[in-house]
């Protein structure tokens, strides 16, 4: 470019990963300078990402929109009354200490708790720096998004392979037979199963002359890309697997393949699930679900015969009553029919910075401690979020009196929302790590905003293992910030709730985060660092923050690193980030056994609480509930509750509708467009207004509305959203879990819609 009379704004492109949601796309972002400083002008794919090759969806392309959203807090504040006021870093903290004090002092650790919410998995400050935060409050009240979510499949793959983490992919990309349960990629761009272009590569499995296969309530954009959609009745899915295992155990068509030595009690084992599956005939489960038995019959047999196939299942099969038992039936498909750790089937990625596989490990329980208020067992060093509100208001030892909540909305994202409203205002001290005044931190007493997406450094730690490719990319900070970073604040909140004080140095924090991610391998006998120093090596980290020379740390120790010089051509965090676009280590290879944690290195592939909860599905469906069912619904241009306030991903139709089946609606004097009640057929008296939907694409007996929406609440301050509105279906969703994982029963709520206007006339 000529420079002329009048200098041109300064323009820049660079590459960055996505962070807003699981398919890790690469971005181009153009920044230009101005008197006010850079401002993004332009989002777009990046074809040079090894792995989205330029792929984006319209929540990539306003991410310059979150940045400069004029809503978004840059300082602290304060709760005085009803008013709030800005306060610098070190007042926000001095004050955060002195109401900590006397609750502290009062030596009850569980007085405390943290709520974590999701786009804190898609941190790197708060995947590395969250951890000692939760270590540091030293209380069993741990609460997160999880339970509102994949809880289940952790579950599962905790007992069946002693890793909770260790959770397989579907390879899409090259198998004949995708079966997915409960997951509408195409829209949510994929999850617990990480890949760009979800929707290009559905199309490629028909292309290359493979079949997709649906099971959904509702004809989703997902099932409009398929082969075939089957209507399954909600909550039914481990039920409709079972009549599938049992289809392939009746036809002798069990053949593990490869695995087989590996599974512990071999034979004999498979014959127990054979004999304890039993009573799920197509016959018998078939009309239970909605499919017809000879479909369940040729698809379990199609799953057998053909090569490379897969059963994937996610959030339709684990927000459920059954999500542990569902997601253990997606391992035993795959497993019984050979498609387990094998191309094609279900996999288990190995990403860059994980820690080197040793094919044994300490294995994994549940239940280390039982919840105070309802005795559910812990999970992961949690308890269920629905049961947070209870956990506040319930008086007693144990009761929590000061709440921190990182990158969490719960007002909006748990069940029975506006319970847990109230229980919220009755905290002595409530802090909220978030760049909103939103429907949840309106009750906070402390709010302390992180830096927008583009000031700091990104890697998809969670992402990486769940990927449908083996790839990495590193993305710096692109624009200075000059505040505490996110993992300051969680720093100095650690080191205060420590008892050090409200000035404590973030420094003490990252030392002992690298220090224990060195230490652990320095003790590992079976690594080539075994027995060297940690403090020396942490003295060769790259990187000036805390977050870059942790990440270092376990790219160099794992299983491509460098192990700081014994394997010269292996891969440090440096190397990753002069590598632009990132790096692709091809497709995924089969893992097991190395991959199992379990003491004895074999899988469990029927663990005995998985055995001991067949009953409680059989009972559940010989008294099945009857009537409307409520499920969830995810739309292409919103993210769960806290990107509806960003002009761009609001405008337009209305995204909210009570879809409803046109007989359903007709039964019930609902005409489409009209307003409607919705309320729960369990317990009390929730209920919700809503607009309908009147739509033959949800099946009969089913109703969908999405959540995240109810931005309509005094004291927010989302300037956008809170005129788009919308129902809180959180207001209606029981606090109801998974037994096994603690995980909220979010689909298959038994609900009533009645038409407003039926109800005045009737009056
Ligand atoms: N009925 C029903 N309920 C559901 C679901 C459903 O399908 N149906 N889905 C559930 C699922 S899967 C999930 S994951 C949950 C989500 O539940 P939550 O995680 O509780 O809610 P989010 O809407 O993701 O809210 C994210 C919060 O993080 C803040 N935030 C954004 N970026 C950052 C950041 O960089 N740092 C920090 N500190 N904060 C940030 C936002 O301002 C917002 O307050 O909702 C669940 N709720
Ligand atoms: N655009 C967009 N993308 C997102 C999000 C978002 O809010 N918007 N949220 C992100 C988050 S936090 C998550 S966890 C992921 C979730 O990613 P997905 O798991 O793909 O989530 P959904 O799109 O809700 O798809 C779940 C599907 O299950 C169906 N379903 C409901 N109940 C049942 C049932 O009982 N059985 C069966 N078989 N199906 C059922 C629903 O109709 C729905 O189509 O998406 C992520 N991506
Ligand atoms: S699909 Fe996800 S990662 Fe890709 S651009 Fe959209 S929000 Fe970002
Ligand atoms: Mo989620």
């Amino acid at each position: 470019m000529s420079s002329t009379a009048t200098t041109p704004p300064r323009e820049r492109t660079v590459g960055r990963t996505c962070p807003l949601c699981e398919a890790t796309c690469g971005l181009r972002i153009t920044l230009r300078e101005d008197e006010a400083g850079e401002r993004v002008i332009k989002v777009a794919g990046d074809p040079q990402d090894v792995f989205s090759q330029g792929f984006i969806c319209p929540k990539g392309a306003a991410l310059g929109a979150l940045q400069h959203d004029p809503d978004r807090l840059s300082r602290p504040r304060v709760r005085e009354g009803e008013t709030w006021r800005e306060v610098d870093w070190d007042e926000a903290f001095a004050f955060i200490e002195a109401r900590l004090r006397p609750i502290l002092a009062d030596g009850d650790r569980n007085a405390l708790a943290a709520y974590v919410g999701n786009p804190n998995v898609h941190n790197l400050s708060g995947m590395i720096y969250g951890p000692a935060l939760l270590r540091a409050l030293g209380t069993r009240n741990i609460f997160s998004a999880s339970t509102v979510d994949q809880m289940p499949r952790h579950v599962a793959s905790g007992w069946m392979y002693g890793n909770p983490d260790r959770i397989p992919v579907p390879d899409v990309d090259r198998t004949r037979l995708l079966i997915i349960f409960g997951a509408n990629p195409a829209v949510s761009n994929g999850s617990l199963a990480t890949a760009p272009d979800w929707p290009g590569r559905i199309k490629a499995v028909r292309a290359r002359g493979g079949r997709v296969v649906v099971f959904d309530p509702r004809r989703t954009a997902t099932a409009k890309l398929a082969d075939t959609q089957h209507a399954i009745r909600p909550g039914t899915d481990a039920a409709l697997m079972l009549a599938m295992a049992h289809v392939i155990f009746a036809e002798g068509r069990v053949d593990p393949g490869r695995i087989a030595p590996h599974i512990r009690g071999g034979l004999l084992t498979l014959s127990a699930i054979g004999d304890a599956i039993d009573a799920f005939t197509p016959d018998a489960i078939g009309p239970i679900c909605g499919i017809a038995p000879d479909a369940i019959r040729a698809l379990a047999l199609e799953l057998a015969e053909t090569e490379k196939a897969v059963v994937y299942g996610r959030i339709g099969t684990q927000a459920t009553r059954f999500g542990t038992l569902a997601s253990w039936t997606v391992d035993l498909l795959n497993l019984i029919t050979g498609h387990l750790d094998a191309e094609g089937g279900a996999m288990f990625p190995e990403a860059l910075h994980e820690r080197p596989a040793r094919g044994k490990g300490r294995g994994f329980r549940t239940g280390r401690h039982r919840g105070r208020v309802a005795g559910d067992p812990e999970v992961r060093g949690e308890m269920p979020a629905v049961r947070l509100a209870a956990e506040i208001t319930t008086p007693g030892e144990g009761q929590i009196r000061a709440l921190f909540t990182v990158a969490g909305n719960p007002v909006l994202s748990v069940p029975d929302g506006d319970t847990l409203d109230a229980a919220l205002e009755q905290l002595e001290l409530m802090v909220c790590i978030d760049p909103y005044l939103n429907e949840t931190t309106r009750r906070a007493d402390v709010i302390l905003p992180p830096p927008p997406p583009l000031q700091r450094p990104h890697y998809d730690l969670a992402f990486y293992t769940l990927s449908l490719r083996n790839v990495a990319r590193f993305s710096p900070a692109i624009l200075p910030h000059d505040g505490p970073s996110e993992c300051d604040i969680l720093a100095r909140l650690t080191l205060m709730v420590l008892g050090m004080g409200s000035h404590g140095d973030p420094a003490l924090v990252e030392q002992q985060i690298v220090g224990h991610i060195l230490g652990r391998i320095c003790q590992d006998p079976a690594h080539a660092l075994h027995g060297r120093d940690p403090r020396a090596l942490a003295a060769e980290l790259w990187g000036t923050r805390g977050v870059e020379r942790a990440l270092d740390a376990l790219i160099r120790t794992g299983p491509r690193g460098d192990a700081f010089g014994e394997n010269p051509d292996g891969w440090t965090l440096a190397k990753l980030a002069a590598t632009p676009g990132g790096v692709d280590f091809g497709p995924l290879e089969p893992r097991l056994p190395q991959a199992l944690a379990t003491p004895d290195g074999s899988i469990d592939a029927f663990p005995d609480a998985i055995r001991d909860d067949i009953p409680r599905l059989k009972a559940w469906l010989a008294d099945a509930p009857d009537g409307l069912l409520l499920i969830g619904r995810r739309h292409l241009r919103s993210n769960n509750s806290w990107m509806h306030n960003l002009p761009k991903l609001v405008r337009g139709q209305q995204r909210f509708t009570l879809r409803i089946h046109p007989a359903d609606a007709a039964a019930r004097g609902i005409a489409d467009g009209e307003p409607v009640v919705l309320s729960a057929r369990e317990a009390g008296s929730a209920r919700v207004d809503a607009i309908a939907q009147v739509t033959d694409e949800v099946m009969r007996g089913v109703v969908s509305l999405p959540h995240g929406w109810g931005h309509a609440i005094e004291g927010s301050g989302l300037s956008v959203a809170s005129k788009v509105g919308g129902p809180n279906v959180n207001r209606v969703t029981r606090p109801v879990v998974d037994p096994l994982s603690g995980n909220a029963a979010l689909n298959g709520v038994p609900v009533e819609v009645t038409a407003v206007l039926a109800s005045v006339d009737s009056r």
